[in-house]
């Protein structure tokens, strides 16, 4: 047996995420292994399973199952609660014949992609596919940015009840990957997202029904956060699925077991000393964890996307991800997980800068982007000037976007360099226009330096967009209403805009000292046993919230915006293309709507019971429904909301 492992390893990026550019984390791990010798291959399952959802024979497979189901429901006297809210979206998506391929081939088009028409008919027709799979896999979800059950959190019960049922949209895709593979010896899945808990467990299962050998490990930000913050329980039985978890970064995990487990050394003791690694004792059951170990970015290698078919994206040019530098160098701010972490995880730490324009340089020769997104938590003022001027005396000639934080550095000169080293977007964490309640967030900024340093990006030419929130704790309605004020005088150099409204993150300062924020208790729904989704109680402040409304709907009614992973999202793929190619102030007036043609299909189906009625009793259940299950059990403990529950409630209604 060789003692470097071949494509034997592979690398895995389960749906459901941003299909317009490959994910960075899985290309940095392989350039890093690669520079050491241990090859890896790396499969985005993301984008090659949204063309298995395309493809005309899954559709039409759909479509029967829609006519089946909609003509069984059809027949009966009367339907339950549940059967009424499936017939509904059942019915709603047979209507909806559209060419989904086509579709997509637009958002490929270097010419349809930019007509705004065309653009906007197509990510209609993309949502609308995701409407359509509502209706065939009901009662679950799915988007580019989600993938949920109705109304419950994904628990054990849940993920098992659509594993068993072969539930995943992408079933048929997986199973014919893994039909034509040679076994692997290893196969990690990245947990990124959120929106990909349901098919990483579910992938975890299926490879060990094909390939029961296989060293199956899952690693990434969001199952680092489960496993830091769940049960001890929980964690022991994500083990169910997988072998090993890797916390925080994986470069050096994988150095060490990708070579063990080719050499056949894989027993525990050796395995349960490995940095970052997280497994369970196969004969007592307690969990192993390794040496938590971070990397210094010296070490690195630039990400390698050699294994990525670029123009599968859905996006009509390329434009890579690069992590120029790792952590905050703030790191202080009171609703930020980074602020309060415990690991080194995040740590600022910086790729010196002529190494970072080497690998920019190499990513564009190698796979020519001239675009590039600096994905990463923040660049620290002195290292963006540096990069800024590494890249113009290196003559590279690229285009970039990244997220900064508001800092006096930022003079006109500087913000001018930066453009002429190739930023043109900017996304700024602003946060709130009330200086009170920055200096409560600890967010080291003013409202005056806020309005001076955007007003030098924008000047220099480049996109600014601004983040803010809503109730963080203690803001009160005069205060939230500054944020609106603000962001409406300063909107002539405010390119995009977006106001959340605040939620409580796990690990940050004011989930660690709830107290000091206000918050009486914080509290998880039962079926939230991944500890993603804490609720919290506090009083309320009393304010007009229907003049709020109105006036952020006024404001964004000036503006073209849309949500992940769509043109007028801050930092997508898509508002940057349009930027470049419209200039600064693409979204900064509303697009002329457009509305998808209804087209029958042929030979409609009649629905015999109302669904309009079927909506209504379904808002009026689920709001009812809701406000019982949402609410914290006695002495702050769990609120009743999982799937069990839900099941329950609908039966006993
Ligand atoms: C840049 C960024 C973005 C960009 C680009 C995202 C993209 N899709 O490409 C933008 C601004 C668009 C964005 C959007 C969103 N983001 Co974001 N984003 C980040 C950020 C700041 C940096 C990511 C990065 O480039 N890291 C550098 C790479 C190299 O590190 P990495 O991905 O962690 O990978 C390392 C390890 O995790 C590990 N690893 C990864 N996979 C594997 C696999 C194995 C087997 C092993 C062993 C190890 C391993 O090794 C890697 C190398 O060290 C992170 C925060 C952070 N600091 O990580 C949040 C983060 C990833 N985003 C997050 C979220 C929530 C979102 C949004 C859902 C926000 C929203 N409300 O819509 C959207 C979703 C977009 C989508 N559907 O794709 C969360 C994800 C966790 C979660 N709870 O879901 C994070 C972690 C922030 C947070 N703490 O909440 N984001
Ligand atoms: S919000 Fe931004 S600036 Fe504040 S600590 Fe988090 S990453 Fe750093």
């Amino acid at each position: 047996m060789s003692s470097t492992p071949g494509s034997a390893s592979l690398l895995l990026f389960p749906p459901f995420a941003d299909p317009t550019w490959p994910y960075v984390a899985l290309p940095t791990l392989k350039g890093y292994l690669r520079q050491r010798g241990i090859e890896t291959v790396v499969r985005d399952f993301n984008i090659e399973g949204l063309d298995f959802l395309l493809d005309p024979e899954t559709m039409a497979g759909w479509r029967q199952r829609l006519t089946d189901r909609f003509q069984q429901l059809n027949r009966r006297s009367r339907l339950t609660l549940y059967e009424q809210m499936e017939y509904r979206r059942v019915s709603e998506a047979l209507a909806l014949d559209r060419d989904f391929g086509q579709c997509a081939a637009v958002m490929r088009d270097p010419q349809r992609f930019y007509q705004k028409k065309a653009y906007q008919r197509s990510r209609n027709c993309l949502e609308e596919l995701f409407r359509l799979m509502g209706g065939v896999f009901f009662p679950f979800r799915f988007g580019f940015n989600q993938a949920n059950h109705l109304t419950a959190p994904w628990d054990f019960n849940l993920l098992d009840h659509y594993i068993a049922g072969r539930l995943s949209p992408f079933d048929g895709f997986y199973r014919q990957q893994f039909g034509n593979l040679t076994p692997p010896r290893f196969i990690g899945l990245s947990l990124t997202f959120v929106s990909q808990i349901p098919e990483t467990f579910y992938l975890g299962k299926l490879i060990k029904e094909y390939f029961p050998a296989c060293f199956v490990m899952l690693g990434g930000p969001c199952i680092d956060q489960i496993v830091r913050n769940a049960s001890p329980q929980t964690v022991g039985r994500i083990f169910d699925y997988a072998d090993a978890v890797g916390m925080q970064e994986g470069e050096k995990t994988l150095e060490e077991l990708l070579p063990l487990l080719a050499a056949g050394q894989a027993d525990p003791a050796k395995l349960a000393s490995i940095p970052n690694l997280v497994m369970k004792d196969p004969h007592t059951g307690t969990l192993l964890q390794g040496p938590a170990w971070t990397l210094d970015l010296q070490d690195g290698a630039p990400p390698d996307y050699a294994d990525l078919e670029l123009d599968r994206y859905l996006a009509p040019d390329r434009l890579l991800l690069y992590s120029p530098t790792r952590g905050c160098y703030w790191n202080k701010c009171s609703f930020c997980c980074y602020g309060f972490n415990q690991s080194g995880r995040h740590l600022y730490r910086e790729i010196p800068v002529q190494q970072a324009v080497a690998d920019l340089r190499a990513l564009q020769e190698e796979f020519g982007a001239a675009n590039f997104y600096l994905s990463c938590d923040v660049l620290a003022p002195a290292y963006a000037i540096n990069l800024a001027l590494g890249i113009i005396e290196a003559g590279l000639d690229i285009r970039w976007s990244t997220d900064l934080r508001i800092e006096a550095t930022y003079t006109p000169e500087n913000c001018r360099l930066l453009y002429q080293a190739g930023l043109r977007t900017v996304a700024f964490g602003i946060e709130s226009g009330a200086d009170r309640i920055l200096r409560l967030m600890n967010k080291g900024i003013t409202t005056e330096l806020i309005r001076r340093i955007n007003h030098n990006f924008h000047q220099a030419g480049i996109a600014t967009s601004w983040m803010t929130f809503l109730q963080h704790p203690g803001e009160t309605w005069p205060e939230a209403t500054e944020t609106i004020a603000l962001i409406n005088r300063e909107s002539p150099m405010i390119d995009q805009f977006i106001v959340g409204d605040f939620n409580l993150t796990p690990g940050s300062l004011i989930a660690c000292r709830p107290e000091q924020y206000g918050i009486d208790s914080i509290y998880h729904t039962a079926g939230d046993v991944f500890k993603l989704f804490p609720q919290y109680r506090m009083a309320e402040s009393e304010g007009d919230e229907d003049a709020l409304d109105e006036s952020i709907s006024a404001l964004s009614g000036r503006y073209h915006l849309d949500h992940y992973p769509w043109a007028g999202a801050i930092s997508t793929h898509h508002s940057f293309l349009y930027l470049l190619r419209y200039g600064q102030r693409a979204f900064a007036q509303g697009w002329r709507g457009v509305k998808n043609p209804v087209k029958k299909p042929k030979n409609a189906l009649q629905p015999k019971f109302s669904l309009a009625e079927a909506q209504r009793r379904e808002e009026a259940f689920m709001q009812s429904y809701l406000t019982k299950a949402l609410q914290p059990g006695k002495g702050g403990g769990p609120a009743p909301l999982c799937y069990a529950h839900f099941l329950q409630a609908l039966e006993h209604r």
